[in-house]
């Protein structure tokens, strides 16, 4: 078993609802249990004239391999009805592999650790409530260093399960 990150965001159609949709999907997976849920947060798109994101980060023990996991993420995408119309476009529901235990992984289909996560504070906050600070990335970085670099600005954290 592998301990796993996920970034999931959504900025369509009641993201709150989305998210937590995922969660309860997250937790059918086979061989693989949910052992943690982030609070929710919302912030402004990356993107300008996008709505408003929220985010939020789980943890997973799992014994798929990563595409095998790759796969399942992109059917519950799929389920919660997101169209894959343009690469950052907005959508119903993104989940991200932030990390696969301590792997390096670029294979076409997959990076990991997730680009760019290393300065997205809606990744950072809600991924430093379920991992230990002293997480090192693959770079050798460690998630308290990350933090430090990334001030907690345009966020609101909701309060869990809103
Ligand atoms: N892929 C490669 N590595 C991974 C990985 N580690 N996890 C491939 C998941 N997928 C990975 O992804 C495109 C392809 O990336 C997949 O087919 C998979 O094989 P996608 O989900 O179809 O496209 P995308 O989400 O539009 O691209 P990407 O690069 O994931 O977008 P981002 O960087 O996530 O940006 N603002 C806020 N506040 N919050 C957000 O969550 N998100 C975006 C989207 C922009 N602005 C945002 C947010
Ligand atoms: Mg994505």
């Amino acid at each position: 078993m592998e301990r796993i990150y996920i970034g999931m965001g959504s900025n369509l159609a009641a993201p709150q609802e989305q998210l937590r949709n995922a969660v309860q999907a997250l937790t059918q997976l086979p061989k693989t249990q949910l052992t943690g849920v982030s609070a929710f947060y919302q912030s402004d798109s990356l993107l300008p004239g996008q709505p408003r994101y929220t985010n939020a980060v789980a943890a997973l023990e799992s014994a798929l391999t990563p595409l095998e996991l790759l796969d399942a993420l992109q059917a519950i995408e799929n389920q919660q009805g997101r169209e894959r119309l343009e690469r950052w476009g907005p959508r119903t529901l993104d989940l991200d592999i932030l990390l696969f235990g301590d792997r390096l992984i670029d294979e076409p289909r997959l990076k990991v650790p997730h680009y760019q996560m290393q300065e997205r504070a809606f990744v950072l906050y809600p991924l430093a409530e379920l991992a230990p600070a002293q997480l090192e990335l693959a770079d050798g970085r460690r998630l308290s260093d990350l933090l430090a670099a990334c001030p907690f600005v345009g966020l609101d954290r909701l309060a869990t399960g809103d």
